[in-house]
């Protein structure tokens, strides 16, 4: 092989990006264990936010948990409690809120392509951002995800300006909220509407 092809593979090897472990395995040195065990979602795990403030939202969000669940290649996870929200940036009747965690072996566009076939399907409207609406669902987390795509922006650029994501995350996906976090949401008017198995 060429020199400058082993130097090139050589680089290449260096620039790849390396596990926490395996970088202090490399260096053998002692991380500490929160860096060992950094908090994540498996690649394949997304936590989709549900909203809605407009027409009969309980129904509505309960439908949606269920169209979800019916997608294909996705199987449906977890489901926090549901929670009523004051509106953030928008207008209208107070909000419903919950968060669900699913698999799927979907592309990222396809499941948001999916995902606005149901919000269609719930009678969504889109006469301006942040408009009241029957139903909102938002990709927040994806796996350990990052996109800056503006069709499709992971995590969710707002998801943590917010208590009505991060309080049903927590619920479904602890390690992924910090008590930071949330401290730092706290004081929104947020309350918990219905326990787990509101949407059955
Ligand atoms: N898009 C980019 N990234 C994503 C993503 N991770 N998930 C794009 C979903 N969509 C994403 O979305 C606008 C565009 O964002 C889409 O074309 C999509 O390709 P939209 O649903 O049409 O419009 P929107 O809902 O007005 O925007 P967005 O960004 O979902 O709004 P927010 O920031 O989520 O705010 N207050 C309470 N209490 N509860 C709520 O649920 N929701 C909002 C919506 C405001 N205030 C609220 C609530
Ligand atoms: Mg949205």
């Amino acid at each position: 092989m060429p020199a400058r092809w082993i130097r090139w593979l050589a680089r290449a090897r260096a620039l790849r990006p390396r596990s926490a472990a395996a970088v202090a395995e490399s260096l053998q040195v002692d991380l500490p264990p929160a860096a060992m065990n950094k908090p994540v979602l498996a690649a394949d795990t997304v936590a989709i936010g549900l909203g809605g403030n407009l027409g009969d939202a309980r129904q509505t969000l309960s439908w949606a948990v269920k169209a979800i669940a019916q997608l294909p290649q996705t199987q449906l996870q977890a489901v926090s409690s549901l929670y009523g929200s004051k509106p953030i940036d928008s207008s209208g009747p107070d909000y419903l809120n919950a968060v669900a965690l699913v698999t799927t072996q979907l592309a990222p566009l396809d499941l948001l392509h999916a995902l606005q076939a149901i919000e269609l399907a719930a009678g969504r409207e889109r006469p301006y951002r942040n408009a009241p609406r029957t139903l909102d669902l938002d990709i927040e987390l994806w796996g350990q995800l990052q996109s800056d795509a503006a069709e499709l922006t992971l995590p969710h650029p707002r998801m943590l300006e917010r208590a009505f994501v991060l309080l049903p995350l927590a619920e479904v996906a602890p390690q992924c909220v910090s008590a930071d976090q949330l401290q730092a949401v706290r004081g929104q008017g947020i309350e918990l509407s219905q326990g787990s198995g509101w949407w059955l």
